[in-house]
């Protein structure tokens, strides 16, 4: 899910904000995680677990099934941690830090800080597999001619099989589940697009379709998205963002400065052009997007990835998870709002115990708090726990800025935007894309 550059007198009271805001957040973080995190340990079935208990699960689970399935199915609805008796989830790509980091893979205080998170790891792998698993069957099944609804159902219902949480009882999507909205996003509409109840959008052969998708374990969320065209015209403008999105993780690690990192990333998407019907486009990087820190049931952290040229002087930490994320575009290279809301989140600093006059809005917020507290959500997702009329509650939470509204993000009708997404994790001794694939 996309980050948007905020206007300057919006950037200067997000940084006031900031000062005290990690700690709150990760103060708040550990309240929500307390309660779920048993319920999260027991669908990892985590490797941290004692021998004996182990042993346990594994009977346990011996009598339960018969047959316990080795090969995810198709569609995917096979529970992940069927498929991982160990518990243990595969590994990102681990990228050794360079320069003047790289005594922090052999540096022993920095592995052991490392060891010390093997739950925390373990958690974000279930997702990152789940990710993966689910978006390579979308890859070989989407097709012209199917509708936007169909295909996010069947990327929701995956990841939510995988996960073992259908998120239809109070609490549950908040265990694990989707990360954000499904984004399907076609040609000019470049984030934040997602079908409402009723849409009847049809897939063609000649879109572009930027695939968005979030899968959370414990409120540890992976954000990663994919393009997808069927007409092989568009190859450059994709691989120009793909490797774009490659540039910004192979120069991202501890301490480095965010401007820097987005001037070469820009360089490597302006360095492709695209000839769609014979007119030759060069391949803008959005400029107003950005790739962002993550933080538990926070998707957006508080830190932005520019994705051009910029004087940022900000750092990357130790222990930060990020989302790289670029857009290339053959319009202005520039987005603004338009079209049918369809994505939500709850403000992280929603001002408390706000007179709520509309029954309708105290209802949404109450669904809200129990289903998605502050993970973004769609009206998707209200629909299918069994609300209706809930739109004028919601956009009078909107108003009273306790929930934020992210609408459709667009170029310039015409044009065709793409995007590529990885989730990385600067841990202390090494860097782990932990969505990378054999794909992307
Ligand atoms: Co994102």
């Amino acid at each position: 899910m996309a980050a948007q550059t905020p206007p300057t007198a919006e950037l200067e009271k997000l940084s006031v904000a900031g000062s005290n805001g990690p700690a709150k957040a990760a103060a708040a973080a550990g309240d929500e995680s307390s309660g779920s995190e048993d319920e999260a340990d027991d669908a990892v079935n985590a490797g941290a677990a004692t021998g004996a208990a182990k042993k346990k699960k594994k009977n346990k689970k011996k009598k339960k099934k018969k047959g316990t399935p080795t090969k995810q199915s198709d569609p995917p609805r096979v529970l992940l941690s069927n498929l991982y008796p160990s518990g243990v989830y595969p590994k990102g790509e681990e990228v050794p830090y360079v320069n003047d980091n790289a005594y922090r893979t052999t540096d022993e205080e920095k592995r052991h800080l490392d060891s010390n998170k093997e739950d925390y790891l373990n958690n974000y792998r279930y997702a990152a597999e789940t990710h993966r698993q689910v978006r390579q069957w979308a890859q070989k099944n989407i097709k012209p001619g199917q509708s936007l609804t169909e295909i996010a159902n069947g990327i929701e219902d995956s990841v939510r099989a995988l996960v073992g949480h259908q998120g239809l009882e109070e609490g549950d999507a908040m265990v694990a589940g989707m990360g954000f909205p499904t984004g399907l996003n076609l040609d000019h509409i470049a984030a934040h697009y997602s079908p409402n109840a009723g849409n009847k959008t049809i897939l063609q052969e000649s879109n572009v379709m930027k695939v968005d998708i979030g899968v959370h374990m414990g409120g540890y969320i992976v954000d990663s998205a994919f393009t997808i065209a069927f007409d092989p015209k568009y190859d450059n403008l994709l691989e120009a963002v793909r490797e774009a999105t490659n540039t910004g993780i192979r120069e991202a690690g501890i301490d480095v400065r965010l401007g820097e990192i987005g001037e070469l990333i820009q360089e490597t998407m302006e360095s492709y052009e695209i000839e769609l019907d014979g007119t030759t486009y060069p391949i803008k990087a959005i400029r107003n997007l950005n790739g962002h820190t993550i933080d538990q049931y926070k998707i957006h952290g508080g830190k932005s990835v520019p994705i051009v040229k910029s004087n940022d002087m900000t750092k990357m930490e130790e222990g930060e998870v990020y989302a790289i994320e670029t857009f290339g575009s053959t319009g202005n290279g520039y987005v603004r709002d338009e079209g049918e809301c369809s994505h939500y989140a709850k403000r992280a600093d929603a001002p408390a115990n706000v007179p709520l006059r509309l029954t309708s809005a105290k209802t949404v917020l109450s669904v809200i708090n129990k289903n998605f507290g502050t993970l973004p959500f769609c009206r998707r997702y209200i629909d299918r726990l069994g609300h209706d009329k809930y739109l004028l509650g919601l956009n009078n939470l909107v108003a009273s800025n306790i929930v934020e509204a992210y609408p459709p993000l667009v170029d310039k009708k015409g044009s065709y935007t793409a995007q590529y997404e990885h989730t990385i994790l600067l841990r202390p001794n090494v860097k782990e894309v932990i969505s990378r694939g054999d794909d992307y």
